[in-house]
């Protein structure tokens, strides 16, 4: 397979001026007629105009009405060329034909359930005609579908629909206009049975864009949700960006057949259907919080993505970073920041920091790809997001949005480039950034250390740091980066000390000026070493570093114990209180980690069991914050802190710790589980789900207790829910450990749910994901069952994603885990290369076990690589992952 270089970027020899497509979907194929009007980059230069087309089947071509013959264009498996074009602007017409019933990769035109629809993102729209298929190609669409009326009723593409009617033999059309010129990944078209939930929105400037949302008809009740999300949005970016919806429509279509979850079409947004449909009966808190959030995302993308696009695949992150950041700050605004801001590090630090650390890693600009399918990754999206609250860090909210005003200036209608955005950043604000770039050109977790020190004669805090970037693939050695790191110092009593003079390497870095005190700075570390020196500081402080988690980074301080559990207690940033509480357990883990690996007896520290009883009762506490805090880091958070990943160890630590607080805690969890239940009708607010998520932790930690009356009280409330948080909290609770009350409670949910396919799919991923020994059996009876379909990405991403994440069973000693794996994954590859991709992924980190473990995952590598007809989408994953 061939490897794509950032560093080969060319400008095209040709541009697309506008571009007319015909489509005629039949039942057994699809004939795609596509009339583009070519303009040469440079006058008078006639090199061959290369056409990218994938699984399509050429009818004719033709350039200025002229069909050409054999000889004047060349066709291969991936391209078609018009060897020798006429020279100035020359119109290409070609017509091909596809088969979309066929077509199970879900890219390209496919069909879901009966209704046709595309998926263009990256390089889909090659499998739909041929074209110059990268984004840097611009150009204004027109769409004329045709159809059967009745298999078809509802036509739908991007921009406005400018004319339809009937035609013979039961057939019906459709014609829209898109205004604004786009990529040719950004072009939808969907055909057939929906109907629209329908609303307006009114924009700053008055337009009234009408607003749809098209589901087949039984979901549409399910839309609601979705409906307020997709207005909240609008009005948010109106407020916080200055960004106004630019046409008169605005569709969203919910398919339950999607490889990722939405997509961003220019005024026709694609959506899987998990992250549309939602009752309070069959979705949990957890997805209308993401369904608000990628729906606020797919919007966004209107500006960011859109309106400025990327040059190149490499600027990914342009558009996603940019667009993670803002529906992280519009889901913050609507909920509460702290929250959201500990569930977004915790992300990072689950998958991202995994992949910085492992044979996959990238910076957030990669240098090179096979298949760009698989770096749409958490190190684009998650670290990408990162990079850019950085900026905003740098700058404070108001340098911020002037950066954006200018971004948004200087290059609407245009492919830009990372540099670009960097640019308006910096020229908006007249800032030194230094070498702030190199968090887009340097893979990997930057480390940095901090000591500090007080001296009581001079009245000054100092603090030094060090910082190290581990070598990546392809990148041995690095430079030092630009680490902002948001810092407040707390008195004895715990509140915080205004600021005064910042010195850094002995000379004066700032000055608290101004009225108002100022009680947290940004230290601007930008150095291998470095010290800053904090003067007028009349007490010993206790430190507060890297607030609100200021830079992706792993800090390492020598922050005491007690230092710890008095920030757990005191300190003013929410996010630091629970950082804190999460460095104490990891240090507890791991030391009983130790204990475990030396056949000692497991023991849990008195005082870690006072400071999470003292959050559970802090009534001044925000519900959600208490869940958050009273969570355990997960098993792989520290798996990633040790040298060889030892899964049994870890496991059963976790697991231990947990039964303990349970225990100790009991009388707690259980007033807790009683005073917070209700039974009244669902709200979707941050009060209600925050009382929820504390309600179901505590039961969550009460079931890991072998206690009868335990069992009774999770079963009384998995059958008095009224909801499907408190329903499928309490089913997991059940879940927890074999038995009868297990297996009826698990039986009688699908019962229940068996004709709602988002629900079971849930169901599904609480049995794979189970860490009852010797579940992989179950997970092979499980395929199947008559529910699960291997053609569906979120039947696959709930049972063998949900197997993939239990430390226990896809690790087993046995290798029977990997054997699972390796067989889906060749079997799945053959039908949608980009879902066994993203599956593939869950060996890559195979290096990081003891060594019989090792040798059966590169087995399974071995044998997934040596594959007849392996996807390149596979191959790059498991080639990259066995070097
Ligand atoms: N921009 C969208 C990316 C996407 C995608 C990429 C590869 C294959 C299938 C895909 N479906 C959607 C989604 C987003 O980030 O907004
Ligand atoms: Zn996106």
């Amino acid at each position: 397979p061939k490897e794509i270089f950032l560093k080969d970027y060319k400008l095209p020899d040709y541009y697309f001026d506008t571009v007319d497509l015909s489509f005629l979907l039949g039942e057994e194929k699809t004939i795609v007629s596509a009339k583009i009007c070519v303009v040469p980059r440079v006058d008078g230069a006639a090199s061959p105009l290369v056409l990218d087309g994938v699984d399509l089947k050429l009818i004719s071509v033709k350039i200025n009405g002229n069909e050409l013959k054999e000889g004047d264009f060349h066709l291969d498996t991936r391209h078609l060329i018009l060897t020798s074009p006429p020279s100035g602007n020359f119109i290409s017409e070609t017509v091909t034909e596809i088969l979309p019933q066929k077509n199970t990769s879900l890219e390209g035109l496919y069909k879901s359930s009966g209704n046709f629809c595309t998926q263009c993102e990256a390089e889909g729209f090659r499998k739909i005609t041929f074209y110059q298929d990268r984004p840097d190609i611009m150009a204004k669409y027109t769409c004329r579908i045709e159809a059967d009326k009745s298999l078809y009723p509802v036509l739908l593409s991007n921009g406005n629909l400018i004319e339809q009617g009937d035609l013979e033999g039961g057939k019906h059309f459709a014609l829209w206009e898109d205004p604004f010129k786009k990529p040719c990944y950004l072009f939808a078209l969907v055909a057939g049975q929906l109907e629209s939930r329908d609303d307006t929105f009114s924009t700053c400037s008055g337009r009234k864009v009408t607003l749809r949302i098209w589901t087949p008809p039984e979901d549409l009740p399910k839309t609601e949700h979705a409906m307020y999300s997709l207005k909240a949005s609008m009005k948010w970016d109106e407020d916080v960006f200055g960004r106004e919806y630019d046409l008169d429509i605005f569709n969203i279509v919910s398919v339950p057949d999607f490889n990722m979850g939405a997509m961003e079409n220019k005024s026709l947004n694609i959506f899987n259907s998990k992250l549309v449909l939602a009752s309070p009966e069959t979705a949990t808190d957890a997805d209308y919080a993401a369904i608000l959030g990628v729906i606020g995302h797919e919007y966004f993308h209107n500006w960011t993505g859109n309106r400025v696009t990327c040059r190149d695949w490499f600027q990914l992150s342009l558009k996603e970073g940019l667009t993670v950041f803002r529906d992280q700050e519009f889901s913050s605004d609507l909920g509460s920041r702290t929250v959201k801001r500990i569930g977004d590090v915790s992300k990072l630090r689950t998958y991202q920091f995994p992949q910085d650390a492992g044979p996959m890693a990238h910076p957030v600009r990669p240098h090179s790809y096979i298949k760009m399918d698989n770096f749409y990754t958490v190190t684009v999206y998650e670290k990408g997001a990162e990079v850019v609250r950085m900026y905003k860090t740098l700058l404070g909210s108001q340098g911020f949005r002037k950066g954006t005003d200018l971004y948004f200036e200087r290059h609407d209608g245009q492919a830009v480039t990372c540099e670009d955005f960097f640019a308006a950043m910096r020229d908006a604000n007249d800032a030194d950034f230094a070498n702030f770039l190199l968090w887009y050109s340097q893979a990997g977790t930057p480390v940095v250390n901090v000591t500090s020190s007080y001296n009581a004669e001079a009245c000054t805090f100092s603090l030094k740091f060090s910082q190290t970037l581990p070598p990546t693939p392809g990148q041995p050695v690095k430079e030092p980066m630009f680490i902002p790191v948001a810092a407040g110092l707390l008195d004895s009593n715990g509140k915080d000390m205004p600021l005064s003079s910042i010195y850094r390497d002995g000379k004066l870095e700032s000055v608290a000026s101004g009225s108002q005190p100022v009680y947290t700075t940004v230290l601007r570390v930008t150095k291998a070493e470095e010290e800053f020196v904090f003067a007028d500081v009349p007490e010993k402080p206790v430190p507060s570093l890297l607030r609100g988690y200021s830079a992706p980074i792993r800090l390492h301080s020598d922050l005491t114990d007690d230092d710890l559990f008095f920030l757990l207690a005191h300190d003013s940033d929410g996010f630091n209180r629970w950082e804190a509480g999460q460095i104490l357990a990891r240090k507890l883990m791991l030391s009983q980690v130790v204990n475990f690996q030396k056949d000692n007896a497991l023991v849990l520290d008195p005082q870690f069991v006072h400071g999470i009883k003292c959050i559970l009762l802090d009534s001044s506490l925000d519900k959600e914050f208490i869940a958050k805090a009273i969570t355990l880091p997960g098993e792989g958070e520290i798996m990633d802190m040790m040298e060889v990943a030892d899964t049994d160890a870890v496991h059963a630590v976790r697991k231990f710790i947990r039964k303990q607080l349970a225990s100790e805690l009991k009388q707690e969890f259980l007033n807790l589980v009683k005073e917070k239940r209700s039974t009244e009708k669902y709200v979707f607010d941050h009060a209600n789900m925050a009382r929820r998520a504390l309600k179901n932790t505590a039961l969550g930690y009460l079931a890991s207790l072998e206690d009868e009356e335990i069992t009774e009280l999770v079963l009384h409330e998995y059958k008095t829910a009224t909801n499907l948080t408190d329903q499928f909290s309490a089913l997991a609770a059940i879940a927890q450990k074999p038995g009868k009350a297990r297996d009826d409670a698990l039986a009688d949910f699908y019962n229940q749910w068996q004709h709602d396919y988002l629900v079971v799919n849930k169901w599904f991923a609480l049995q794979s994901s189970s860490d009852i020994p010797g579940n992989v059996e179950n997970v092979y009876k499980l395929l199947t069952h008559p529910a699960f379909d291997l053609k569906n990405p979120n039947k696959v991403y709930s049972l063998i994603g949900g197997f993939c994440a239990s430390p226990v069973n896809f690790h087993a000693k046995d290798g029977s885990g990997y054997k699972f794996l390796g067989e889906i994954v060749v079997q799945l590859d053959k039908l949608n290369p980009q879902v066994a991709s993203r599956m593939v992924s869950a060996f890559s980190r195979w290096k990081r076990y003891d060594e019989t473990r090792q040798n059966l995952a590169k087995a399974q590598l071995e044998m997934i690589v040596s594959a007849n007809g392996l996807s390149e989408n596979v191959y790059e994953i498991a080639s990259k992952s066995l070097a």
